[in-house]
């Protein structure tokens, strides 16, 4: 049975191999096993899809490379503030999609394209952090967890371009702390958006239901009478184990999910404050 498709490209020189690492690892590829040996070196990288399509007749294909996208001008914003070399216009494509080549290294073409939507599209928030200010709450307890769900959600901004002297990280003793800091913190007016970190464990809290009942009520009504988006990073698990999945193991990571929620609040608030014809 088939498994996966690999497709290999050699690259240079070893100082190009690692810009282009680092310039995959954020465009947000997810990185896959590489592989070391005395004389050379591979760095993988995944995507959710992959498709080997062969091609005959007349059809131009430009390029061997084909990476799809779900925000081109993003992409397409981002290669260019990293001065990758990039054709500067995008192109219709015949299976109703736009696309524009980057050459990131000399002879590795990558088309980059995003299927076109349909005209009548919700209102969504994008994932382009720049210019955005975040303040995170991260509860000392448990901090062995929430230390690994701050750097999830320092990734996640870092990643999508807000830059560090954009983002305050505020420790708090324990969850039951957070409310009331996320709430200084979006009085301040100074943050776009407060992300909350914490993790309460059933089998270790006593009162566990009271306190992860109060922490939530107070982080949802910080939200509500500041308007400032606040976005839910904490943990309410039932056993260590547990809590490590959603810390970075085998259910993903919770403070990168908070931080990418936030990100596309702040952006979504903007938008549609925009098209309700308010400025701020
Ligand atoms: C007291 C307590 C307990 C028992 N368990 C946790 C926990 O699992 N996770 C957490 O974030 N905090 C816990 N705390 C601390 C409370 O949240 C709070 O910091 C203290 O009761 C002081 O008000």
């Amino acid at each position: 049975m088939i498994k996966g498709i690999t497709t290999v490209r050699k690259i240079g020189d070893a100082r190009e191999f690692e810009a282009l690492k680092d310039l995959f690892a954020a465009l947000g590829f997810e990185p896959g096993k590489g592989w070391k040996d005395s004389v050379s070196e591979g760095a993988s990288f995944l995507a959710p899809i992959g498709n080997l399509e062969l091609v005959q007749g007349k059809a131009t294909h430009l390029t061997d490379l084909w990476v799809e996208v779900t925000d081109l001008d993003t992409i397409q914003d981002l290669l260019g503030k990293l001065k990758i070399k990039t054709v500067p216009y995008k192109f219709e494509t015949d299976w109703d999609a736009r696309a524009f080549i980057a050459e990131p290294s000399k002879g590795l073409k990558i088309a980059f394209w995003q299927k076109n939507r349909p005209k009548q599209i919700a209102i969504e928030g994008d994932m382009n952090s720049q210019g955005m200010r975040f303040a995170i709450v991260v509860a000392r307890w448990n901090s062995f967890i929430t230390e690994r769900l701050l750097q999830g959600s320092m990734d996640a901004l870092r990643r999508s371009g807000c830059r560090d002297q954009d983002i305050t990280v505020v420790r708090v003793p324990g969850s039951f702390e957070i409310p009331s800091q996320a709430r200084t913190l979006a009085e301040s007016g100074n943050y776009d958006a407060i992300i909350t970190l914490g993790c309460l464990i059933r089998g270790e809290t006593t009162h566990y239901e009271h306190i992860a009942t109060e922490v939530t009520r107070g982080i949802g009504q910080s939200a509500q009478e500041t308007g400032i988006p606040h976005t839910y990073g904490v943990l309410t698990c039932e056993n260590l184990e547990q809590a490590l999945d959603r810390a970075g193991l085998k259910a993903g990571n919770k403070g990168f999910e908070a931080a990418i929620s936030a990100i596309e609040m702040v952006s979504l608030k903007r938008k549609t404050w925009k098209q309700n014809g308010r400025s701020k």
